[in-house]
C-alpha cells in the first residue's frame, strides 16, 4: 500500500515587501508552488491514500486567494479517485466555534475526507480488498480536550492497516514544539506499534521519530531555523507491516543563513570587508538571506555602510543583518530577536491575567505583533 504524507503547507502565508509583477506578495506565490508540486506528483503517482497532517491553510481566515488555489489543487485530487484525509491543524482551527471552520469547505468533494471537529474520527477504506482503519485526532481548541481523544485511540484489531494522524508537538525525550500558543502535545506513549503508520504534522522538520512514525515537515521554509533543511513531503510504502519510507524533497526558494560574523577585535573596515565577502557568496539573486553580526560594539553597528550592502543585495527577496552587540557597552537596544521576546513577553502577560478571552486576545495581538514584524522585516 501506499501512502503520501504531507503537512504544514501553510496556504495563504505571506511575508516581506517582495511582490510578484501582478502585485502579490512572493513568499505567498512561493507557498502555492511547493504545494503544487506536490499535486503534480500526488496524480502521477496515483497512491492508495493521501493524508496531510495538519495547517493546510497558515491562518483561520486565510485568503480569497489561498482558498481558491487550495480547492482547485485539491480537486485535481478529487477527480483522480484518491483518497484525501486532511485533518486541522492549529493555524487553521478556530478559537471560537461561532467563527466556523474553513475545512467545511471541503465538505462535499469527492474522495476528500476532512476532520475538524475537535475530536477522534475513523475513516475505513477498502483498499486492494484490505480494511484501512485511519484515526484521525486533529486540533481541539482545549488541551484537556485533545488528551481526553487521544485516551480513546485504540487501533481496530480487524482492519488489515492502522494508520493514526495527528497534529501536535510530540513530547518524550525530546519535544518538538515549535512554541506556538495554541500547540497541543503528543505525548511519545499515544505512539504505538499497534500502529502500521503514524502520520505527524506540526513540527517543520523532517524527523523519523520511530519506525512507523514520521514528521513529513513543511513544505516551505518560514524561519531562519529552516534555513539548512530540505523541504517535502513522504513517499510511504507498507508492506507486510513494514513501513518503507522515501522523503521527496520540493524545489523551493534558497534561504541562507551563514555563520555569524565574529567582529570582536575588528576595525569597521574588516567588518564591511567581511560583509561585503558574505553577501557575495550569498549571491543573493532571487533568495532570503540574514547575516548575523556577532560583538559588535553599538557605535560602530551605527556606522555601517547599509546603502553598500542594500545595493548588493538590491536582487535579493528579503535580507536581514542582525547585529548582536557588545553587552555593558554603551546602551543600545540590541537589535536580536526583538520581535520574538515581544511575542513571549506579551504571551505571558496574558496568560497571567484573569481574563475570559485570553485565546482570543492572544490571537489577535500575536496577529498584530506579526504584522508588524513583517513590515520591519521589510525595510
Ligand atoms: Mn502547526
Amino acid at each position: 500500500m501506499k501512502i503520501l504524507h504531507i503537512a504544514d503547507s501553510h496556504l495563504g502565508y505571506s511575508a516581506y515587501r517582495k511582490a510578484t509583477p501582478d502585485g502579490i506578495n512572493q513568499r505567498e506565490i512561493d507557498t502555492y508552488y511547493a504545494f503544487k508540486q506536490f499535486v503534480d506528483y500526488a496524480v502521477k503517482l496515483k497512491p492508495n491514500l493521501i493524508i496531510h497532517a495538519g495547517d493546510l491553510f497558515d491562518s483561520v481566515r486565510p485568503n480569497n486567494r489561498a482558498i481558491t488555489f487550495a480547492v482547485d489543487q485539491i480537486l485535481r485530487i478529487s477527480e483522480k479517485k484518491i483518497p484525501f484525509v486532511i485533518i486541522a491543524g492549529n493555524h487553521e482551527h478556530p478559537r471560537l466555534k461561532e467563527t466556523g471552520h474553513i475545512f467545511s469547505i471541503f465538505n462535499h468533494m469527492d474522495n476528500i475526507y476532512p476532520i475538524y471537529n475537535a475530536k477522534y474520527e475513523t475513516l475505513s477504506f477498502n483498499i486492494k480488498n484490505k480494511n484501512v482503519t485511519v484515526h484521525a485526532v486533529p486540533q481541539c481548541e482545549l488541551k484537556k480536550q485533545f488528551d481526553s481523544e487521544l485516551e480513546k485511540l485504540k487501533p481496530d484489531s480487524s482492519a488489515d492497516f492502522n494508520i493514526f494522524v495527528s497534529h501536535g508537538a510530540v513530547s518524550g525525550i525530546q519535544v518538538f514544539s515549535m512554541n506556538e500558543f495554541n500547540e497541543l502535545i503528543i505525548p511519545a506513549k499515544a505512539l504505538s506499534n499497534d500502529f502500521d503508520y503514524i502520520a505527524l504534522g506540526h513540527y517543520h522538520k523532517f524527523t523519523k521519530i520511530a519506525n512507523n512514525a514520521f514528521y513529513s515537515g513543511s513544505t516551505e521554509r518560514f524561519t531562519y531555523t529552516d534555513a539548512p533543511d530540505n523541504k517535502g513531503f513522504l513517499e510511504i510504502e507498507i508492506i507486510n507491516q513494514s513501513v518503507k519510507s522515501n522523503f521527496i524533497q520540493l524545489k523551493i526558494r534558497p534561504m541562507i543563513d551563514p555563520k555569524p560574523i565574529k567582529c570582536s577585535n575588528l576595525k569597521l573596515e574588516e567588518i564591511m570587508k567581511k560583509i561585503k565577502e558574505a553577501v557575495k557568496e550569498i549571491n543573493p539573486k532571487e533568495k532570503t538571506f540574514r547575516i548575523i553580526l556577532d560583538d559588535i560594539p553599538p557605535q560602530m553597528y551605527r556606522n555601517l555602510d547599509f546603502s553598500d550592502i542594500k545595493k548588493m543585495s538590491s536582487e535579493a527577496i528579503h535580507y536581514e543583518i542582525k547585529a548582536n552587540v557588545v553587552k555593558n557597552e554603551e546602551s543600545s537596544p540590541s537589535k536580536t530577536s526583538k520581535v520574538d521576546a515581544l511575542t513571549i513577553e506579551f504571551k505571558k502577560f496574558i496568560e497571567s491575567q484573569d481574563l475570559k478571552e485570553k485565546d482570543t486576545l492572544l490571537e489577535l495581538g500575536i496577529g498584530y505583533i506579526d504584522k508588524v514584524e513583517a513590515r520591519e522585516e521589510g525595510k
